[in-house]
Order: structure tokens, then C-alpha cells, then sequence
């Protein structure tokens, strides 16, 4: 390393947790909350991990009190949480279910009579349920306004105690997921779509932010974005140009639009060969140049690593192997064009193993110094205040019989990642915090129970709430000493 020494943590850092509505509140139709998409969703057969819901969840709405003495206990200094919509206005946009409200607001209240620095997520993937059925949801332009309308209901009701706020939590992995692999509501497969219903999530998240400058105009507002470099996977450089395909396509399609209101040239006109670029209305662009965040929440779990094309570049090394009368009738080259569109990207990179990096239980690469690669690229390139606003390390924890979890996998896991994040600062990067996923263990969308993130043990499974037991892990213990250290002790 080229640093003699790290530079300290800056004096106040906000060491924070994570957590999103319907993976921890329960309550799903307690107080008036209307159903959202995911209420819906999670209860078609066989859609989630053993038909597992956010029904009673952890049951931090109810519980929500002793969750925070224990964040109050550990020295947190932010929690990163998100807002139920259709708590808030249960079909969308109709009346304000204040009891909803009132919820955040105790929740809130109470993380500062902690000194807990509240981090308020206005969308973490759970649309009113209403609002699908009458419009589409995203793929409606009666959204931007609706949207707009509850972010607004929220700036005017915490401007005065609530100084983070993150606007869309990332945006793609939610559209791809939701309308390319249908594999979250609203369970949709088709790329056109997809392109589309963005384009309106990018003009309601530019909407809601011109509001927010009105209403909250010392606040700070940002996406989080979920964020992985793209790595070539040898210095072949027609691997090198996919990996910078591979970045434009998966990271600056949405950057560039929340940082300079642009979409990418390469990316756009990929989409637009293959008729699946966003029509574009008149105001749109001006409308998206009109904000700028004030910082980026990055979510980190890993990048990926990519080599061209083997279609495109069948003789280059490593696709030495490859069927050559395979390659000639390959059927994708051999597609009309509306079925290449099913798979834009397919000419511009293909994704491969990482054969430098371990994985996790469930396959996810574990790449520490890939978060300061993020930070890095993200600095140089869109030069805006960061808060890590997810990382962490999904993993089956076992209770031990006289109650502890031991898991120092993931004081690991966590530790690199931070020591690469003080390296990141010490490079010049200007990081305010850091979030790590998650609080306590919580509902995983398509994993249940059994993948644990938590600093917080949730004794319940997938069949069997049993008593809801918080019970810290040795984790908790570290961190909280990471976080008394201010990260000297790590
Ligand atoms: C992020 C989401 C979180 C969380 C995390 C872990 O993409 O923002 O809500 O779920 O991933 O994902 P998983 O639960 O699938 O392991």
C-alpha cells in the first residue's frame, strides 16, 4: 500500500445500521396500513422461500422501543430505515393515515432522544398495492405526482428532525428484478418495460427532490444506489471494453442520470438499435437536469467480472473451447431483433467467475477491496459526499444452547470491508458514513429466514415465530466497540 499510515475515521462519522419496512415491521395491516405489492406478491405459491411473508416480519412495529435500546446500547450513531407507503396513505394517494405517521414519527423521536441520527428511506421497493392496480404503479406517469405527494407528506412532517434522506433504494435491482426476472412484483418479463417504468422512477425521484429543496432546504437527499464495479477479467482489451461496457450498462445508466441528468451514449444507443430506450416526453430531460443529490448512498455486496462477448470474439483466449459450429448458428445471432432486445446487453459483455474471490453460502462474491474500487470510481466520477448505506455478509447462525451467537465470519467480513473503507478516505474519497446490513436479522426477500445479516439474533424461523427474542451477537459487542473507537479498533 502506498499510504505509510491510515487516516483516522473524520470525528463524526455516522455508524449506522440498515433495515427496510417489510423485511422487519410486521404489522401489515395493523393501524390502517393498506396492502402493498410486496403484502401481495409474497403470497402467490411458490414465489418466495418457503412462502415466507412479511406478515408479523420481526415484528419491530410492535417492538420497535426495545430495538432502539439496543441500537442506544451499542453507541449506533445512525439507523437507516425506510417508510412504508401504504402505511402512510394506504391506497396511494388518498387520505394520510395518520396513525401511520405517527409510527415513524415515535420511531423517530425515540432514535433521538438516542442521539441516533435517523437515515429515512422514502422507497424501499413497496408500492401500494392500490396503486398497481389502478395504474400500473411505475409504469404510469400518474406515479411522479402520487409519489411526490407522499414524499412531500414526509418532508413536511420530519423537515425539523430528519436531516438524511434517501429517495429510492436501488432503483436497479428493483426494476430488473421486478420487470425483467419476475422474480419480485410486479412479477413482469419484459425489458421494454423495464427501460420504461425506470424513466418515470428517475422523473419521480428528480420531482420529489425539487420538492424536497423547498421544503427541506438544509436537509441532505440522495438515491442509494446498489453499487458493484465491473472488472475486466484480464487485460485482453477486448475484455477490457466489456468490462466498460459492463460499467455503463449496469452502474452509469442510473448515475449519470441522478448526478448530471444525462442518460450514457453507448448504453442509449444499444437500447435504441433494439427499440427498447424510454420514450422520452418533451420536459423530461430538463426536468432530470433540474436536481443534482446531495450525496450517494452506495450499497456494496460485490461487483462482477466480465469478458467480451463470446459470440462477437470466438478466437480470442479462453473461448478457445467454444463449439465453433455452435457459435455459427448461435440462435441469439440468429434472432430478430425484438428477441435480441429480451437481452441488450449480451453483445457488450458476458458475466464470468472471479477466480480470485471466495463466496458466501449463497454464492455472492466476498470482495473487500472492491469497496474501496466503488468508492474510488465513484468519487472521481460523479465527486459527491458518500454514505455506505448497505454491506454486510448473508450467513446461517446458529444459537448456541446457552444462547450466543458466535459469529466471527462475520466481524470478518465486516472488518475488511472497513479497513478498505478507511483506505478509501485516506485516498481522498469523502465517505460520511457507513450503514452495515443489518440491524437486526430480518426477512430476506427471497430467502427467508435462515439467511441472517443482523448484528441482532431474531430467535424465529420459517415456520414458527416463537418469542421474537433479540439476542446480540458477538458481532454487536464488536461494533459497538468499532464504533466507540470511531474505527481505531477494529
Ligand atoms: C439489498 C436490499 C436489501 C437486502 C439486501 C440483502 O439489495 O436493498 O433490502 O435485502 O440486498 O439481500 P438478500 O436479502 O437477498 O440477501
Amino acid at each position: 500500500m502506498y499510504h505509510d499510515k491510515l487516516d483516522a475515521f473524520p470525528k463524526d462519522f455516522l455508524w449506522g445500521a440498515a433495515s427496510a419496512a417489510y423485511q422487519i415491521e410486521g404489522g401489515w395491516n395493523s393501524d390502517g396500513k393498506g396492502p402493498s405489492i410486496w403484502d401481495t406478491f409474497s403470497k402467490i405459491p411458490g414465489k418466495t422461500f418457503e412462502g415466507t411473508n412479511g406478515d408479523i416480519a420481526v415484528d419491530h412495529y410492535n417492538r420497535y422501543q426495545e430495538d432502539i435500546q439496543l441500537m442506544a446500547k451499542m453507541g449506533l450513531k445512525a439507523y437507516r430505515f425506510s417508510v412504508a407507503w401504504s402505511r402512510v396513505i394506504p391506497d396511494g394517494n388518498g387520505e394520510v393515515n395518520e396513525k401511520g405517521l405517527q409510527f415513524y414519527e415515535n420511531l423517530i423521536d425515540e432514535l433521538k432522544k438516542h442521539e441516533i441520527e435517523p437515515v429515512l428511506t422514502l422507497y424501499h421497493w413497496d408500492i401500494p398495492q392500490a396503486l398497481q392496480d389502478e395504474y400500473n404503479g411505475w409504469e404510469s406517469r400518474k406515479v411522479i405526482e402520487d409519489f411526490n405527494r407522499y414524499a412531500s407528506v414526509l418532508f413536511e412532517r420530519f423537515k425539523d428532525k430528519v436531516k438524511y434522506w434517501v429517495s429510492f433504494n436501488e432503483q436497479n435491482v428493483f426494476t430488473a428484478l421486478g420487470y425483467r426476472w419476475e422474480a419480485h412484483p410486479p412479477n413482469i418479463s419484459d425489458v421494454k418495460r423495464m427501460f420504461q417504468a425506470n424513466h418515470i422512477i428517475n422523473l419521480a425521484n428528480a420531482k420529489a427532490i425539487q420538492s424536497f429543496r423547498e421544503i427541506v432546504p438544509k436537509g441532505m437527499i440522495g438515491p442509494s444506489f446498489g453499487y458493484g464495479p465491473m472488472y475486466s477479467f484480464d487485460c485482453e482489451p477486448n475484455n477490457v471494453l466489456a468490462a466498460l461496457n459492463g460499467e455503463e450498462f449496469q452502474n452509469h445508466w442510473w448515475l449519470d442520470v441522478y448526478v448530471n441528468g444525462k442518460y450514457p451514449k453507448v448504453t442509449w444507443k444499444q437500447l435504441e438499435r433494439l427499440n427498447v430506450a424510454p420514450s422520452l416526453e418533451d420536459g423530461d430531460m430538463t426536468l432530470l437536469q433540474s436536481v443534482k443529490p446531495d450525496f450517494l448512498g452506495v450499497n456494496y455486496y460485490h461487483g462482477g467480472t466480465v469478458r467480451a462477448n463470446e459470440i462477437e470474439f470466438p478466437e480470442q483466449k479462453g473461448n478457445e473451447n467454444l463449439d465453433k459450429d455452435f457459435v455459427a448458428t448461435d440462435p441469439y445471432l440468429m434472432q430478430p431483433k425484438d428477441e435480441q432486445a429480451q437481452s441488450p446487453e449480451k453483445r457488450m459483455f458476458t458475466n464470468v467467475k472471479n477466480p480470485h474471490l471466495e463466496t458466501t453460502n449463497w454464492g455472492w462474491e466476498i470482495d473487500p477491496i472492491g469497496i474501496r474500487i466503488a468508492l474510488r470510481r465513484l468519487q472521481n466520477r460523479y465527486d459527491l459526499p458518500m454514505m455506505v448505506t448497505e454491506n454486510g455478509l448473508g450467513a446461517y447462525d446458529d444459537l448456541t444452547e446457552d444462547g450466543h451467537v458466535e459469529d466471527d465470519y462475520r466481524i470478518e467480513y465486516l472488518k475488511d470491508h472497513i479497513v478498505e473503507m478507511q483506505k478509501a478516505i485516506t485516498d481522498g474519497v469523502d465517505l460520511i458514513g457507513y450503514c452495515a446490513w443489518s440491524f437486526t436479522d430480518l426477512l430476506s426477500w427471497l430467502n427467508g429466514y435462515k439467511k441472517r445479516y443482523g448484528f441482532v439474533y431474531i430467535d424465529r424461523d420459517e415456520k414458527d415465530e416463537k418469542q421474537l427474542e433479540r439476542i446480540p451477537k458477538k458481532s454487536y459487542y464488536w461494533y459497538k466497540e468499532v464504533i466507540e473507537s470511531n474505527g481505531e479498533k477494529l
